[in-house]
């Protein structure tokens, strides 16, 4: 076992919620990927808000509203840094990742494409980044290709560059598999994408909480995040976009906010990224997100990949000890997630069986389905380690596998 290179207890103590015993054990949280825990600053900004800072954007002359305008604007300039974008004009708040697809989907894509245009997505994708191009399919008869993964869940560039052509508009690519952990080369596969004039829209969902992400340097045209799995509240999330294609898209949801003049002739819409922000926003959140975000800037997103790095090799060498146990996904770049199968044992046994031992994953097929198809398997069981898991708590991952093994076998 390696020393932890962060300063893990102060990191762990700022989440209440990892104080709590689950079935009469300490929790060990390990279902990062499906949502991640809220440290106090992010818990005390919505507290905050909601307390003495709450009053509706953009529309009020007094000294309440022009401070919750502040403080949303402030969060969109948090994110801009965040992401390295080039203007908080490309800083979009929405929902989450989901939104953010659909979004592009629905405003660029069904503006841009046409029949017998083609949309490239890989195989491990997450659905949210699969079922809104499958709806645009339904609305304009353009084509679905999927890039294929290989054996140990990892995209091949080769693949990629034989499926582009003049008729690719867009590849829709996840950075970091939900399923399987793997981490896929966005830069190279932009590269690819851009040469034939496509372009990119990057699912980073996982990525976000794990590593530094600059989409400037990825090039990419559109990146789509969650706020909730990178320590932030739910309901909020950012699409990113380069300013030029925002600037043309048309908007995705009518009402206010989003115009800058309305009769019942004609309508013209607010500049950017106000045109794509309809009805009052989650102010809050936007808040909570930029806390969160300040909570990974102030670890350092360097430090917090090296770290889990570790974590993941010590969890993979543990679990490959246990006999019956097999690992889906082993792809060479991978971020922390494991992902397994266990002989004859139901997954959703096996998760049921780890709670009564207060550690929590998750047993299913993760929103991806394509990927159990690929590998013929039903769902997995799937730990993902977040900045605040210990050694100790893969310690009690193996634990909990052993007692659920040796109750069920
Ligand atoms: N893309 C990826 C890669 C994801 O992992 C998820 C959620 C989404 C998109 C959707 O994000 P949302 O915030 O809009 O819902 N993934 C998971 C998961 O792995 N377990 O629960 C949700």
């Amino acid at each position: 076992m390696s020393e932890d290179p962060l300063d893990f207890s102060l990191i762990r103590a700022q989440f209440p919620i990892l104080e709590q015993t689950e079935n009469g054990h300490p929790l060990v949280y390990l279902d990062n990927g499906a949502t991640s825990q809220k440290p106090l600053r992010v818990i005390e900004a919505l507290d905050t808000y909601y307390r003495s800072q709450n009053a509706n954007v953009h529309r009020g002359v007094y000294g309440l509203s022009e401070r919750a305008t502040e403080l949303y604007e402030g969060a969109r300039e948090t994110a801009r840094v965040f992401l390295n974008a080039r203007s908080t004009k490309e800083m979009v708040f929405v929902r989450g990742t989901t939104e953010a697809i659909n979004l592009v989907a629905q405003s660029w894509a069904r503006d841009n494409l046409k029949e017998d245009d083609e949309i490239i997505v890989t195989e491990m994708e997450h659905h949210s980044n699969i079922v809104p191009w499958q709806l645009l399919r339904d609305q304009l008869g353009i084509r679905l290709i999927v890039l294929r993964i290989n054996q140990s869940g990892e995209i091949c560039l080769n693949a990629l560059k034989g499926l582009v052509s003049e008729k690719t508009k867009l590849l829709a690519v996840t950075h970091m598999s939900n399923a399987l952990g793997s981490i896929n080369p966005i830069k190279e596969m932009v590269e690819i994408a851009h040469s034939v004039g496509a372009k990119v829209l990057v699912d980073g969902a996982q990525a976000t909480p794990h590593m530094t992400v600059d989409v400037q340097d990825l090039d990419c045209d559109f990146y789509a995040l969650s706020g909730h799995k990178m320590y932030g509240p739910t309901g909020i999330g950012i699409l990113y976009a380069k300013e030029e294609l925002l600037e043309a898209m048309p908007p995705y949801q009518g009402g206010g906010d989003m115009i800058y003049s309305v009769t019942f002739e004609k309508t013209e819409y607010n500049v950017l990224p106000y045109k794509f922000e309809a009805g009052t926003p989650h102010i809050a959140g936007a808040i909570g997100l930029a806390a969160a975000m300040d909570f990974l800037t102030d670890i350092g997103l360097d430090r917090i990949a090296a770290y889990e790095a570790e974590l993941l090799t010590y969890a993979t060498e543990q679990l490959k000890q246990i006999d019956g146990l097999r690992i889906i996904g082993e792809a060479q770049n991978k971020g922390g997630v494991i992902s397994f199968v266990m002989d004859v044992i139901h997954p959703h046994d096996m998760a049921t069986l780890m709670d009564q031992e207060g550690v929590a994953v998750r047993a299913s097929h993760h929103c991806a389905m394509p990927v159990m198809q690929h590998f013929n398997v039903p769902a997995t069981v799937r730990a993902s380690f977040g900045v605040y898991n210990s050694f100790a708590d893969i310690d009690r991952l193996v634990y909990a596998i052993e007692e659920a093994k040796a109750m069920l076998l």
